[in-house]
């Protein structure tokens, strides 16, 4: 299956590995610009030795309750950190936000997919993408990350997402973006109660169905700490099982903060798929 993304195409004949890299101010530093900036880069350039195939570079914060983030302080996070990154990097860069201005910027810039918690549902983000060259992965969300934890509710959360994928992979189509560029993700622990999450999980062959790439996101959710009684910095091994099984069901990318583990244990998956 072979996956568009700006000037690079990925064979996902195997499982790949998504890079999170957050820019965030720093709270031990000033907070200033020049540090937030090389923090992010130096982490990146570690994904990229640890063996990441994509960098997910994202400057808001999308947990429940996150406070949104201005449009210039998104900018002011992103857009150097992408433009340092780009005269350096071997692997595809993915820009994390549902801003438009953020996605032309990051574009303008280099980035090769962009990754939209809103599924290009804002105005214009769909003519961004579908006037350039660039990938998107559409995510299902129930609700905004300020409220979508306080009380998700589905008939069937299977069919729901499903179909709320299928419906914005055909906008998608039919405005000209083709489906080597689209990459599907239920949206793990947006707008999703423990049962959701894991009933997604068991029947995620019903969204590998539809046939486009499944990128899944559980790196170190409360969903792991749910299931594994552990906290967020003790949850490396529940997300390693999770990336393990999503991928044995089929899921194309996995979007993870601890690379070099999640390589290492998806080769286990590789050799026997
Ligand atoms: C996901 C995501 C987050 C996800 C995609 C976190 C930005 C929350 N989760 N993007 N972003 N899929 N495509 O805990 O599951 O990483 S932010």
């Amino acid at each position: 299956m072979i996956f568009n993304c700006g000037k690079f195409q990925l064979n996902l004949n195997r499982p790949h590995v998504m890079g999170i890299v957050n820019v965030t101010p720093d709270s031990f530093s000033d907070g200033g610009k020049f540090n937030t900036t090389n923090q992010a880069v130096e982490h990146a350039l570690q994904l990229i030795v640890d063996g990441a195939d994509i960098l997910d570079i994202g400057g808001e914060s999308s947990r429940p309750g996150a406070v949104p983030v201005s449009l210039d302080d998104e900018l002011n996070r992103v857009i150097p950190v992408i433009e340092a990154l780009i005269k350096v990097s071997t692997i595809p860069i993915s820009i994390d936000t549902y801003k438009p201005e953020v996605m032309r910027q990051a574009i303008a810039a280099g980035a090769s997919i962009v990754n939209d918690i809103r599924a290009l549902q804002e105005v214009s983000a769909l003519e961004v993408v579908a006037s350039s060259n660039v990938a998107v992965c559409l995510m299902h969300m129930q609700g905004t990350p300020q409220t979508m934890q306080i009380q998700p509710k589905y008939v069937d959360v299977i069919t729901e997402v499903r179909q709320f994928l299928l419906d914005r992979l055909n906008v998608l189509l039919s405005n000209g973006v083709d489906n080597s560029r689209i990459l599907l993700d239920p949206g793990f622990g947006f707008g999703k109660t423990r049962e959701h999450n894991i009933s997604l999980i068991k029947h995620l062959d019903q969204l590998v169905d539809i046939g486009q790439p499944l990128l899944v996101g559980l790196s170190r959710k409360a969903i792991l700490g749910s299931i594994a009684g552990a906290d967020e910095q003790q949850r490396l091994h529940a997300g390693i099982a999770a990336s393990v099984v999503s991928a044995m069901k089929g899921a194309k990318i996995v979007r993870v903060h601890d690379v070099k583990a999640t390589v290492d244990a998806l080769k286990v998956v590789t050799a026997v798929l």
